[in-house]
């Protein structure tokens, strides 16, 4: 299906804008779109952005004690929902505020007025059942009349709430509220599949410590990871197996692109980084573990699985029902956070979730 210019077209199209963090931890293409399809059809790119978006965002109380965005009410999640835009684009999110204590979107990177800026200083947080539009720009790179490069807003950016607890959102952020955007330029290349790793204090996506998450790939897939950092600690991000350039896309642009190759990256509170991987180029199928370099980090559980399966679906030398060394799932905030779903979703339905808010 991948070599079907219609269906590359439809895909393409509904992939770029925004979806939840559930499905875009969970939405994989056909088996097809293995190492073969990848090598022999030109990689899919980002178009030029400049199109005035809508969104619907809304902040929920979850069990446990947690907090969450989500698109649709009821559909919270820890990380909020993937975002993503082209540069030039123009971003309104009618959000809303279903909990009962003050709440806030805060974005990082982008362009917004102060009234979009999401804080009790600007007097745009959203108190309890309460609504307001924050409005977030984009722009292209160029010159600026006095001669000198502005950069433009393309990069791996985040969102988070920064009234919740104190009046820098510490509340709010340590109990979940917080997402990826991802600003991407005309030509860059688009994923297969993308997942947030938010390492938040000692945990994973606000996970049990030793239980992931895992995230599933087939050989050959293009997979993106968009790695933030909160909380109170400085950690060091590392993926098995796989290795990315030091730089906004996290792919050399040519053999003379000076970006250092790496496998390890450190990382401090509100920073975020992005790359892409093809899974298991050059080493194959398995259970790739990432996890958080500092030793004591690392076996205080700060682990998940890169799951990176052979076409027939199977995973040399992994037990799916042994998380062993990768520890117990369960304890007392298991059900804080919301499981991925277990069965992959079609690419179609998968896709018409991330695009749900196109009736507008
Ligand atoms: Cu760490």
């Amino acid at each position: 299906m991948f070599g079907r210019p219609g269906m590359d077209r439809r895909g393409f199209t509904r992939r770029v804008l925004l979806g939840g963090a559930a499905v875009a931890t969970s939405w994989s293409m056909a088996p097809e779109t293995s190492a073969t399809a990848v090598a022999a059809t030109p990689a899919r790119t980002a178009p030029a952005g400049g199109k005035v978006r809508h969104l619907t965002l809304y902040a929920e109380a979850l069990p446990g004690g947690q907090m969450g965005y989500g698109l649709e009410k009821g559909t919270a999640s820890v990380p909020g929902p993937l975002i993503e835009l082209n540069e030039g684009d123009t971003l309104h999110v009618a959000f809303e505020n279903t909990m009962d204590v003050p709440v806030s979107l805060h974005v990082h990177g982008l362009d917004y007025e102060v009234s979009s800026d999401g804080t009790t200083l600007s007097r745009s947080d959203v108190p309890p059942g309460g609504t307001r539009t924050y409005t977030w720009r984009t722009h292209v790179p160029g010159r600026r009349a006095d001669g000198t490069w502005r950069s433009g807003s393309a990069g791996y950016w985040h969102y988070h709430d920064h009234v919740v607890g104190t009046e820098h959102g510490t509340g709010g952020i340590r109990n979940g509220l917080f997402g990826a955007v991802i600003v991407r330029r005309a030509g860059d290349v688009l994923p297969d599949a993308t997942h947030t790793v938010v390492f938040n204090d000692m945990l994973i996506n606000n996970r049990p410590a030793h239980s992931g998450p895992d995230f599933e790939a087939t050989v050959g897939d293009r997979v993106e990871f968009a790695v933030i950092t909160h909380g109170e600690y400085y950690h060091t991000f590392h993926l098995h197996g796989h290795r990315w350039a030091d730089n906004r896309t996290g792919t050399l642009t040519g053999p003379d692109d000076p970006s250092r190759v790496v496998d390890n990256k450190i990382t401090g509170p509100a920073d975020s980084f992005g790359f892409q991987v093809i899974a298991g180029e050059g080493v194959g199928a398995g259970a790739w573990m990432y996890h958080c370099h500092v030793q004591s980090h690392s076996d205080m559980g700060m682990v998940g699985l890169f799951l990176v399966k052979k076409t027939d679906g199977t995973i040399p030398g992994h037990d799916p029902h042994d998380h062993g060394a990768h520890g117990t799932r369960g304890g007392a905030t298991a059900e804080a956070a919301p499981e991925e779903p277990e069965e992959p979703k079609e690419p179609e339905e998968a896709a018409g979730e991330r695009a749900g808010h196109h009736h507008h």
